[in-house]
């Protein structure tokens, strides 16, 4: 029993480090570039541990009672009569259920606080149309500019439209994405939190030039920021 209990123990360990090793040594998500795409990060980490206990859990159960408790062929026999067992079952559904809610509840509040406008966001217009965006700032005297220029630490927010069909805005490096409907505004909010170059996509196949419809987004420190748009507007 005991020399079991560490056999069966000693698989799930091999599993879980076998699995660690494939969530940590392969790149799975764009990297963040942005406070929102940071919590989703977080939450996205919480789930993958949980699943990897839970998997090396219950993998290591099924390895160990194949390798076990394999029968000969040529065995007909009916098993011994299993009557289940009250607390097991408790466990099982309970451990489960306190999982699934603790993912709930991250995920509300990543959902919350990702939607949270804060005090005075940089309004910034994003339009669709085959097959380009047109970024304009509201705040700056509705400067257009076919180039997404955005401020670090500054609060964004999006207001989607379409002229035509439907597009949809996505910088894989902010993780946010949302649709731009003809006729509806929409919006999302992103707080870039690194500089760099970053690309936006178009991520809803809208026509033969979808998979040229793409722009650039360049994260700068404020004051670059500024003097760009006063050379814009001059
Ligand atoms: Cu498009």
């Amino acid at each position: 029993m005991r020399k079991g209990i560490v056999q069966l123990v000693a698989i799930g360990v091999v599993i879980g480090v076998a699995l660690t090793l494939v969530a940590v040594l392969f790149q799975w998500l764009p990297t963040s570039a942005s406070e929102e795409f940071d919590r989703i990060q977080a939450l996205y980490w919480f789930a993958t541990a949980i699943s990897i206990v839970i998997f090396s859990l219950v993998a290591a159960v099924i390895i160990f009672s194949v390798w076990k408790w394999r029968v000969p062929l040529d065995d007909d026999a009916d098993g011994p009569p299993i009557h289940g067992h009250t607390g097991l079952e408790i466990a099982w559904t309970a451990v489960p259920a306190l999982l699934v809610l603790a993912i709930g509840i991250f995920s509300a509040i990543v959902l919350a606080r990702n939607g949270e406008a804060g005090n005075r966001p940089l309004e910034v217009e994003a339009l669709g149309q085959q097959f380009a965006w047109k970024f304009t700032y509201a705040d700056y005297d509705d400067l257009e500019s076919g180039e997404l220029v955005l401020p670090l630490g500054r609060e964004v927010r999006f207001t989607m439209g379409s002229v035509d069909v439907i597009h949809s805005f996505w910088v894989p490096n902010f993780g946010q994405k949302m649709d731009a409907v003809p006729g509806i505004e929409t919006e999302i909010l992103v707080t870039p939190n690194e500089l760099g170059d970053f690309e936006v996509v178009c991520t809803e196949l809208c026509g033969l030039g979808h998979a040229t419809m793409r722009a650039k987004a360049r994260v700068v420190e404020p004051a670059e920021f500024d003097a760009w748009v006063e050379e814009q507007q001059a």
